[in-house]
């Protein structure tokens, strides 16, 4: 069975999406999201000039060559471009499998290990009562466990946190704004520092030791900042602290951790195994953070995380709005399967972004799972995407008080 058809699909509703769109000679059509947010265009080039061309004619059931087809055959390796490139690929390739087959995803990757996927939503505040609110907000909507992000006094907007003059989307964090530069936000470390502690201490003494908290540093601290950080969160239980330094720099970690008992999550920019090596053979993390569409697909993902239930390392896969349906039923596969499941970051997608991917995955009890549809459980209604045309969007970027350029 050939692959006749390679369409990649750029659709706004309203947010920035990238689909790759395969159909096989016996008429099965697969879907993977292929969206780096921000930088939507570079990996629908990527995929319209070099991808595309290779794939038709391609046998469609040969899932593991075709990738190692691209990521060999490709020479220039690695890359967020070329591997949510590949992912795409690879998920399309597992969606066309599951069809064929009758099954979902999850049966073919050894069936379910649970029954669901314990997922965590973002609550956000300007200040604590705006927190509170957001947290009991999703409570009410079933989530039982939490991130939480709240303005710095002296700071302005910032990561994470909510823009509630936003009517209708005050819970609904999305930091890529359709404009032609990116907003400029300020930071402030020490300011930070002294402030999420006492943001924690608040949310215990309200909520009670139950909720599971997690909390995102988004790659703004020095290892010895996030050493400081992740000792004056111990005593409220944080479910995981997340990027705490550039990633980049694995090395940072070893002295995090012999500074601080408080778990550690990182890898929503990685995206290959070469990315998690010294993090995962020195236990240098609690959780992978990675997701299926920026790290390869299925294939590269479910090898990582084999890699890391070596060394007791859970999942605790990207989730975020520029994460697609698609992307996401994908996670909820792997979640389901693997043994080494920790958690699952889980944004709700808007209506339109609903209108245009149609879903069967279930959200119940705080937990997700992606239901028994045969393939991902996903389809593109592509009369319905054409309605939304792409406008360019950036991520904001990050200035010290003084000017000095930070990380975001
Ligand atoms: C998260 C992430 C996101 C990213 C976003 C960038 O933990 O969900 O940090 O909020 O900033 O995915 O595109
Ligand atoms: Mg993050």
């Amino acid at each position: 069975m050939k692959i006749d058809k390679a369409e990649v699909i750029v659709t706004s509703p309203g947010r920035n999406f990238v689909t790759l769109r395969l159909t096989t000679s016996d008429g099965v059509v697969g879907i993977g999201d292929a969206t780096l947010n921000g930088r939507e265009l570079a990996v629908a080039a990527y995929l319209n000039e070099h991808v595309v061309p290779l794939l038709i004619g391609r046998e469609a059931n040969n899932i593991e060559d075709t990738w190692q087809y691209l990521y060999r055959g490709g020479y220039w390796r690695r890359g967020p471009v070329t591997m949510a490139a590949i992912a795409a690929v690879d998920v399309a390739l597992w969606d066309i499998k599951g069809k064929l087959a009758g099954l979902p995803v999850y049966q073919l990757l050894g069936g379910a290990s649970r029954t669901g996927a314990l997922a965590y939503g973002h609550a956000s505040g300007s200040d604590i009562p705006a927190l509170f609110d957001s947290i009991n907000e999703h409570l009410a909507l079933g989530y039982r466990a939490v991130r939480i992000q709240t303005g710095v006094p002296g700071l302005g907007q910032i990561y994470g946190v909510a823009d509630a003059t936003k009517k209708g989307t005050r819970y609904d964090y999305e930091p890529a704004q359709r404009s032609a530069l990116p907003s400029e936000e300020t930071w402030d470390t020490r300011a930070y520092l002294r402030h999420v502690p006492t943001v924690f201490e608040a949310v215990r003494n309200e909520f009670g030791p139950e909720l599971p908290l997690l909390h995102d540093g988004h790659h703004r601290m020095t290892p010895n900042q996030a050493a400081i950080l992740g000792k004056s969160l111990e005593p409220y239980d944080v479910f995981w602290l997340e990027d705490c330094t550039p990633a980049e720099n694995q090395e940072a970690l070893r002295r995090v951790r012999s500074q601080t008992t408080t778990p550690l999550a990182i890898g929503e920019i990685f995206n290959t195994v070469y990315d998690y090596q010294t993090l995962i053979t020195e236990q240098l993390i609690d959780y992978v953070r990675s997701a299926v569409t920026h790290t390869g697909g299925i294939t590269a993902l479910k090898k990582i995380m084999e890699f890391a239930a070596i060394y007791q390392i859970k999942s605790g896969f990207h989730g975020p709005t520029d994460i697609s349906p698609v992307g996401m039923a994908a996670a909820l596969h792997l979640d389901l399967s693997i043994h080494n499941f920790g958690i699952q970051e889980y944004m709700r997608h808007s209506p339109e972004t609903l209108e245009v991917f149609q879903t069967s995955y279930t959200f119940e009890n705080g937990l997700l799972h992606p239901s028994d549809a045969p393939g991902l459980g996903v389809e593109l209604n592509v009369e319905a995407a054409a309605k939304f045309e792409y406008s360019t969007a950036y991520l904001p970027v990050n200035r010290l008080t003084d000017g000095t350029m930070h990380d975001w």
